[in-house]
């Protein structure tokens, strides 16, 4: 690489932001915000630095490795394809396809070869048994959007440009830049929101660094949100303020759930939530009566006992009240590679409840079961028991609750493979290691983020660093497997056709996938200028083919789209290349009916999965309020899930692994500012130092994820000198959302003691 500045969006959380590398002499010399970038003008966080880091750690691996009697061996990678793909397909062999387990993480959604590459990788490999970071994450957003609006990642996004409300619900963009809401520069757009006059109102049980910019701000007892939103839309329609607005016509069932939120008054939450009705009522009026405003929800809400139904009503609330579609209010956003849309023309808009898990009978979502069951499956015996297991970008043990019983798993299987290029505390328990090259020796595009960004945008970044022969990108390991596997399946001979199809994916890669995307997309050719062609001709012809027609699904789907008619065109790939800051689309805008798949082109906003629930969540307001302490997470913006703990300039400075705990319930347990804590559940225990805050409610604790980095055996000495303790070692893989089964991250009972080694030892 040459010296001088390289334009790139950074992948390692959903905020996009633009950096500019400087390059000297082949090495990084600084990393800065782009000021030209469309989306994040400048802006960037601590992270952006250990996008350095991560490149130069000499701990990154870079070639396969074997675990043997003597430690772990580097193998040539033909070799260990070779061992990969042999085990596997033995596995299969002896015992069934489901034997094979799969676990995606994270960083496959921000990586565009590993997104093109799944898709035949896991249909190679044929298993039913698949999970991933998403049952930790935003499964209640993505039924909410397949129940309502007809597809799974359909998110309607916050216009928190133009908006003059912004009700954050369980949900910290100071820390996190936001999530299903891309949004570089938190800060700087709410303080924009609040110079024309507008009002941040936050809800969480710790008063975050976004709760502390908050004009309002209230705390809420982890895990009753449903409860509260319920009240919302009982004081909506019990004060005549519903308007649906621009979803008057489309919006259906509304009568069933006022029915439905009868039980529900704010006097009757109130005790449950640690919200005053009074507060209730007035929230629900000030979300009504602010024509311009959004109501979000994020892992706070997604992530607990009641995360489905929550997410659900937040998405009503929105519609009631007539935010769905508006400018200022939330959004569909028109991306320049429209999977929503390509999704839906192959058939591809979701799926929930197909089929059951083996032992706990726990529902799919869009063919993955939850991750709190994955132990389940490789534990119990048993017909269809999963006896390898292939983990790609993730780290289960330390991301998916009950992390101890997780390695107990992964160390009882026959064998497992890991693409990831740490040793950690899950690919601890890999037979093989593949890693893919670093994230700066590949090309970048954010197919999924560009999908959820407060603003269309679409930017390309090419690989900064060369990435050497002997190295391969995460889509060129996942296609070799995924080739060598269908092989061995054939009987180790694949027809020529598509022996010659499977060369061909090998050989070309993503990128020119994302330019015939770009291309035939809604910023694609200026259909204008092919001659001949004209608008209202397309039109005609349009007409006239019936529903349904191949050919109209394509048209939908091109640029010839009537609805894309003023969108600016001329977007490709190369034409990416020669705007290396970001091209801009342009602020969202209105666009229903046409973006609904509903096979009647309604919202449908009482879908029967969530009434059916209610019974469930009715049961929670009958019981008293338990005084358990009640356990949530946090994230720290120098810190990114459970893998980037071995920047030494991220983790430097004061631990942050602590026991958030307030005074009154420190006191109450005699706990002081330098003890630390023994928290527990059962027979699950960690010992943490513990940080006395007032910003805590009373009654709940924090812990941050991702830590715990002291277990034996793992690759990292930065994050093993800055181990923490997993909060997931504590989380019960019992608890889950029923409805959907997503894991309970927030809102577990746990018991905390004062933890004094000196006694602890006496007393032994
Ligand atoms: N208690 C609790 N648990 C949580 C959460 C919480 O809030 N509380 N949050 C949940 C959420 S939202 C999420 S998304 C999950 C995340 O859960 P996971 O995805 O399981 O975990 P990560 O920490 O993101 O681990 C990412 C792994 O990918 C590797 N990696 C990084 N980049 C690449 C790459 O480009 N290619 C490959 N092949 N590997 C790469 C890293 O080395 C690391 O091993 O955690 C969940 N767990
Ligand atoms: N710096 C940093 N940024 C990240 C990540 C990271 O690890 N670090 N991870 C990325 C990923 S994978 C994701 S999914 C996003 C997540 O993005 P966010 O959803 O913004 O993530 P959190 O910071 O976990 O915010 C959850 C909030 O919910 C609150 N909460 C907990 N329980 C409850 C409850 O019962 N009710 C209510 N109302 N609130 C509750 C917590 O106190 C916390 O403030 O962040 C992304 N960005
Ligand atoms: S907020 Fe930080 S980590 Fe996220 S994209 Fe921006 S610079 Fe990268
Ligand atoms: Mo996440």
């Amino acid at each position: 690489m040459e010296n001088g500045i390289h334009y790139r969006t950074c992948h390692l959380c959903e905020a996009m932001c633009g950096v500019a590398i400087e390059m000297k002499d082949g090495h990084i010399a600084s990393i800065k915000g782009d000021a030209d970038d469309p989306l994040s003008h400048g802006h960037i966080c601590p992270k952006a630095v250990a996008l350095q880091d991560l490149h130069e750690d000499p701990e990154r691996l870079r070639k396969p490795v074997r675990r043997t009697r003597n430690g772990w061996q580097e193998m040539e990678w033909n070799d260990a394809f070779e061992l990969v793909a042999r085990r596997l397909h033995q596995t299969r062999e002896d015992f069934g396809r489901n034997s094979i387990g799969v676990y995606l993480g994270n960083p496959n959604v921000h990586n565009h070869g590993s997104l093109v590459a799944t898709m035949p990788f896991l249909r190679a490999l044929g298993s039913q048994n698949r999970f991933s970071a998403t049952s930790n994450d935003q499964l209640p957003h993505m039924l909410a959007s397949l129940e309502m609006f007809g597809h799974q990642i359909l998110f309607p996004i916050p216009d928190i440009d133009n908006t003059d409300l912004f009700i954050c619900i369980g949900a910290n963009p100071m820390a996190s830049n936001g999530s299903l809401m891309t949004v570089p520069d938190f800060r700087g757009r709410i303080k924009g929101l609040k110079s024309r006059g507008g009002q941040l109102v936050v809800v969480d049980p710790r008063r975050t660094e976004t709760g502390k910019l908050a004009e309002e701000f209230h705390f809420i007892r982890p895990g009753t949100d449903a409860l509260l939103l319920m009240a919302m839309v009982h004081t909506l329609f019990a004060e005549d303020l519903i308007d649906l607005g621009p979803a008057e016509r489309l919006a259906k069932d509304a009568d069933l759930l006022r029915l439905a939120s009868l039980r529900f008054s704010p006097e009757a939450v109130s005790q449950h939530t640690g919200i005053a009705a009074e507060d209730v009522r007035a929230l629900a009026r000030k979300l009504a009566n602010t024509r311009k405003a959004a109501l979000y929800t994020r892992m706070g809400t997604s992530t607990q006992a009641f995360g489905g139904i929550a997410t659900w009503l937040a998405y009503c609330l929105n519609i009631l009240t007539g935010k769905l579609d508006m400018p200022g209010g939330l959004l569909f956003t028109q991306p320049a590679i429209d999977l929503v849309a390509l999704g839906a023309i192959s058939g591809q808009s979701g799926h929930f409840g197909k089929r059951h898990s083996r032992v706990r009978g726990l529902p799919e979502f869009a063919g993955e079961y939850p991750a709190s069951t994955m132990a389940d499956e490789i534990l119990t015996p048993g017909e269809g028991q999963i006896r390898a297991f292939v983990t790609v970008a993730g780290n289960p043990v330390l991301s998916s609750p009950n992390g101890r019983r997780l390695d107990e798993a992964f160390s009882s299987l026959d064998f497992m493979v890991s693409v990831d290029y740490y040793l950690n505390e899950t690919t601890r328990h890999a037979d093989v290691i593949l890693p893919p090259t670093a994230a700066l020796e590949r090309s970048h595009y954010d197919l999924i983020f560009s999908m959820f960004a407060v603003r269309n945008v679409a930017k390309y970044s090419d690989a900064l660093f060369d990435a050497g022969p002997d190295t391969r990108h995460d889509w060129e390991i996942l296609l070799e497997l995924a080739h060598r596997l269908e092989k061995q399946r054939k009987g180790g001979r694949l027809p020529i056709r598509s022996e010659l199809g499977w060369q061909a994916f090998k050989q070309v890669g993503p990128d020119p996938i994302l330019d015939i995307l770009l291309r035939t997309g809604p910023y694609g050719a200026d259909v204008g200028r092919i001659r001949g062609l004209t608008q209202p001709a397309i039109d005609l012809v349009m007409d006239i083919l019936p529903d349904g027609h191949p050919l109209k699904g394509m048209a939908k789907l091109s640029p010839l789209n009537r609805r894309w008619q003023g969108l600016p065109k001329g977007l490709s790939l190369p034409a990416l290349r020669d705007n290396p800051n970001g091209v801009d689309l342009g602020p969202l805008q209105p666009s229903l009916p046409e973006r609904l798949f509903t096979r009647d082109s309604k919202i449908n906003l009482a879908p029967r999965c969530y009434l059916r629930d209610l019974d469930r969540l009715h049961e929670q307001l009958e019981q008293p309020v338990k005084d358990d302490l009640l356990l949530i997470g946090r994230r720290h913006v120098r810190s990114n899930n459970s893998w980037m703990h071995n920047s030494q300039r991220l983790v430097k400075g004061k631990g942050r692994c602590t026991l958030m705990i307030h005074p009154r319930d420190a006191s109450r347990l005699g706990l002081q500012a330098s003890d630390s804590a023994r928290i527990s559940a059962q027979d699950r225990k960690i010992i943490l130092p513990v940080e006395i805050t007032e910003d805590l409610m009373p009654g709940v604790v924090s812990i941050p994820h991702g830590w715990g980095h002291d277990r034996p055996g793992t690759g990292q000495s930065i994050a093993a000198a800055h181990a923490g303790a997993s909060i997931n070692d504590i989380l019960s893989d019992e608890q889950i959302d029923p409805l959907v089964g997503t894991s309970v991250l927030n809102g577990q009972s746990v018991t905390v003691k004062v933890w004094r080694p000196e006694r602890q030892r006496k007393r032994a």
